[in-house]
């Protein structure tokens, strides 16, 4: 297979541009408090709670779960309960980044910023909320941190979660590109199969929520994109374009 040329860069958000999880678990354990639930996540049952991809599909398999009785009362009934907390949690969730709770990873706005010089297009693929996005990126990049984004996809877009890589399939089409013309960058397991799904070679750079999990078929696994290049990029593409030319 003849290497193509990188022409875009796709950036999963949560664990992947910010290490924003442990904010996320703060806004949920809010949002329980505040709804009057005794409802309470440590680390690790979030930890495994984060192999369910969304906010509200997350809070849907807690209390099936454990209160499996309750939650077949009324689908209606449950489903407005599981916007109101999530709701509450996407407030809560709000307040902390926009009073410097959150960071971006290291390497990130570098890399960006010089893919962006280069010419290539840069996305966003992410389960997450579009608010969130927006209060993440407008904290840390500024007011005008859409211009930066020829596409984002989000859960307002792709209401089916990764691992299904209905999200990434969306930001190709938007963008009229292939997944061998991309790169996507994610976190976990689930974000890894969403992107290769849709054909994408893909970066991981795992936080401490997602470290256990299985990334084989990543191109790379780094502890972060600290000094990564967009010839570091083309070279690791173009090595394995090669390696799988051979096997072919
Ligand atoms: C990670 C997720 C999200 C966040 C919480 O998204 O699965 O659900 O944990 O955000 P990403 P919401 O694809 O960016 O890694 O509560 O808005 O879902
Ligand atoms: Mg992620």
């Amino acid at each position: 297979m003849t290497p193509s040329r990188m022409q875009a860069l796709i950036f999963d958000v949560d664990g992947t541009i910010a290490d924003t999880e442990r904010a996320h678990l703060a806004a949920f354990n809010h949002a329980f408090a505040e709804a009057g639930l005794d409802w309470r996540w440590d680390e690790a049952q979030y930890t495994q709670l984060l192999e369910i991809s969304g906010g509200k599909e997350r809070i849907l398999h807690y209390w099936r779960a454990t209160r499996g009785e309750m939650v077949d009362v009324s689908g209606t009934a449950v489903g407005e309960t599981v916007q109101r907390l999530h709701d509450l949690k996407t407030a809560a969730y709000e307040t902390m980044v926009n009073s410097g709770g959150v960071h971006l990873r290291p390497g990130v706005l570098e890399l960006m910023e010089e893919a962006r010089t280069r010419g290539l297009g840069l996305a966003i693929a992410t389960t997450t909320s579009p608010v969130n996005i927006a209060t993440l990126l407008r904290k840390a990049i500024g007011p005008h941190w859409r211009l930066s984004f020829s596409v984002i996809a989000d859960a307002s877009s792709a209401p089916v979660k990764k691992p299904d890589p209905q999200v990434y399939r969306q930001v190709l089409q938007a963008m009229k590109l292939r997944g061998r013309d991309c790169l996507a960058f994610e976190d976990s397991a689930n974000g890894l199969r969403a992107a290769t799904g849709a054909g994408i070679a893909t970066v991981i750079t795992p936080t401490h929520f997602t470290a256990h999990h299985d990334f084989g078929g990543a191109l790379r696994v780094l502890p972060d994109l600290a000094g990564v290049t967009v010839n570091d990029l083309q070279d690791w593409s173009c090595n394995a374009d090669a390696r799988s030319g051979a096997l072919a």
